[in-house]
């Protein structure tokens, strides 16, 4: 549950990078893209890893972002504009994720058909390239058919999965059941992850997945034990 009017901010004071994730925020919240996109690559020029910036800095502006949506302290065109310009963002910082060559492994990453939430799973898809696998991100709302025909012509060793809202579930556990009754996906590993999996424990298990992770961090090292398993052909 992570809104309503009792839901603490996700702007921890003594979280890593607070101060710049408050700034970033707060410029978001007065429509300067600009002065928020200076204070990442700033802060990127300094030495503050990608990924921190991904993890401390996007996610939880993106989490406070839906609370403030939530407990109407802002309006839809300003939760909209904070997303949007947050893309914009992570897109200038791409020149840093593409510079390593993807040798360690292929992923495949898609939200389900409906869900358009897509900057969770973008996250994890560029966590995954930084690390070094050939990454495929499919966005939002793929349709199962084109997902499954994705896992076979790239190879996939890993699907990533990801669902935000949960009535979408049911077209999680579709995806995998089509992926499941080919032979040539049999070797691909399924993950699964967003915020249902991350509220209930053991869901990940009921919609037919390899396993899930809580953030993109966290995906990454599971997905290399995944890989580190398989017999080598
Ligand atoms: C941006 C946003 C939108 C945008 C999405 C645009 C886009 N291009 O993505 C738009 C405006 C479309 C939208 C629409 C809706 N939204 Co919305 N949205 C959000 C918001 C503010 C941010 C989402 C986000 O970017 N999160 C940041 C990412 C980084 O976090 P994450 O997704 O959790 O991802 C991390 C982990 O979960 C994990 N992970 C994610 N995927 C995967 C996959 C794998 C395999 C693994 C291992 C891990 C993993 O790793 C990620 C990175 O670390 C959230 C607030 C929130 N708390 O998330 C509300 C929120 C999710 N939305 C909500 C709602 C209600 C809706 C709507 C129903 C609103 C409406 N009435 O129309 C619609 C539904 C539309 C649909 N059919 O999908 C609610 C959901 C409440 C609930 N109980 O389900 C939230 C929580 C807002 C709130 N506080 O109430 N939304």
């Amino acid at each position: 549950m992570d809104s309503g009017p009792d839901v603490p901010s996700f702007l921890a004071p003594d979280a890593p990078l607070a101060v710049l994730t408050r700034g970033y925020l707060t410029a978001l919240l007065d429509g300067d893209q600009h002065q928020a996109s200076t204070l990442i690559l700033d802060a990127v020029a300094t030495g503050v890893p990608i990924t921190d910036i991904y993890l401390y800095v996007f996610q939880p502006a993106q989490y406070e972002v839906g609370r403030l949506w939530a407990t109407h302290d802002i309006s839809v065109a300003q939760a909209h504009y904070c997303t949007a310009a947050t893309q914009v963002v992570m897109s200038k910082l791409y020149p840093h994720i593409f510079a390593v060559a993807g040798q360690d492994g292929t992923l495949v990453a898609t939200c389900v058909a409906g869900d358009l939430h897509e900057i969770g799973n973008r996250m994890v898809a560029d966590f995954f390239e930084m690390d070094g696998w050939d990454t495929h991100y499919l966005g939002a709302n793929t349709p199962v058919a084109d997902v499954v025909t994705a896992v076979i012509d790239r190879k996939a060793d890993v699907l990533a999965i990801s669902v935000t809202i949960s009535a979408y579930l049911p077209e999680v556990s579709a995806l995998i059941k089509a992926v499941r009754a080919r032979a040539d996906c049999s070797t691909v590993a399924v993950l699964v992850g967003g915020r249902p999996f991350n509220s209930t424990p053991g869901l990940w298990q009921q919609v037919g997945a390899d396993g899930t992770a809580a953030d993109a961090q966290a995906a990454v090292k599971l997905a290399n034990r995944f890989r580190d398993r398989r017999p080598s052909s």
